[in-house]
């Protein structure tokens, strides 16, 4: 079962799909399962973010369409300090529509996102339409996407059966999905990561929607089967993102090393 399982030991059943393999190898040579969702509004924001939080995350999550002044210099020097502090770069886009347009969304326009982001996540909604109009516009490029196989908001319209037929899709499509976006341990295949959002310490929900109330870093990684929690404003917003980065970094792999021992 996956659940007990070492990130290294996932290796080989993540072989399939490069961003997968190196996700989970990056998490146990950095000793770090904190995605940070860096929601500024300014490049200067996001760069100083990425730098302050980088040695402690394995993964940047972005929402780029929230940048006010993006250019693809924001990029450039996005990519600088994933390579200075070892991190992949995550688009939050949630593509979700047919597979041609996803194609030129991702491909091309002002984001160019398949130029940067190591995944992205998308919908499982349209059908695996989705996944083979990204393929196709990565090209031989080494990315992967994220399914979104259960939403944290308060009612959220991911079902059961949604979320397992984002599994069997992402089944048929190994060598590109890189895992899942969840609230709940959505599969036990340890070729699959499990990224889960509404983390935050000493937090009840928002005004908009985002969990009745937000669960710490070690129940989710324990109760909900996360194998990276993705935070956002408990980091963003804390006096010093760095030092905050560091708490959420620690706990969670405190989490995930109970949980193999368990
Ligand atoms: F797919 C999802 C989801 O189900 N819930 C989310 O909250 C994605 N998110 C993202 O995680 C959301 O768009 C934010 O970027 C981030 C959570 O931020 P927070 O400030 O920790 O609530």
């Amino acid at each position: 079962d996956q659940k007990h399982l070492t990130f290294e030991s996932r290796l080989a059943a993540a072989a399939a799909q490069p961003v997968a393999h190196a996700l989970l190898a990056l998490m146990a040579s950095k000793k770090t399962n904190l995605c940070v969702a860096a929601d500024v509004t300014t490049s200067r924001e996001l760069l100083s973010l990425a730098d302050q939080v980088g040695p402690h995350i394995c993964l940047l999550k972005t929402h780029v369409d929230i940048l006010e002044d993006f250019t693809p210099d924001t990029v450039d020097k996005l990519k600088t300090l994933a390579e200075k502090h070892n991190f992949l770069l995550f688009e939050d886009r949630k593509f979700g529509d047919i597979g041609s347009t996803v194609a030129r969304q991702y491909g091309g326009g002002l984001y160019a996102t398949a130029e940067w982001a190591h995944l992205v996540t998308a919908h499982g909604l349209p059908g695996d339409g989705v996944i083979k109009g990204l393929m196709s516009a990565a090209g031989g490029r080494l990315r992967g996407c994220i399914l979104v196989a259960q939403m944290s908001s308060e009612g959220a319209l991911t079902s059961q059966g949604y979320a397992e037929g984002c599994i069997r899709m992402a089944a048929s499509h190994r060598s590109f999905v890189a895992g899942f976006v969840s609230q709940s341990r959505v599969t036990s295949d340890p070729g699959f990561i499990l990224m889960t959002p509404g983390v935050q310490i000493n937090k009840t929900g928002d005004d908009l929607g985002q969990q009745a109330s937000y669960v710490s870093p070690r129940a989710a990684v324990l109760e909900r089967g996360a194998d990276v929690i993705i935070v956002g404003r408990g980091v963003t917003k804390a006096e010093d993102p760095a030092a905050a980065a560091q708490t959420y970094k620690e706990e969670a792999y405190a989490a995930y090393t109970e949980r193999i021992t368990q």
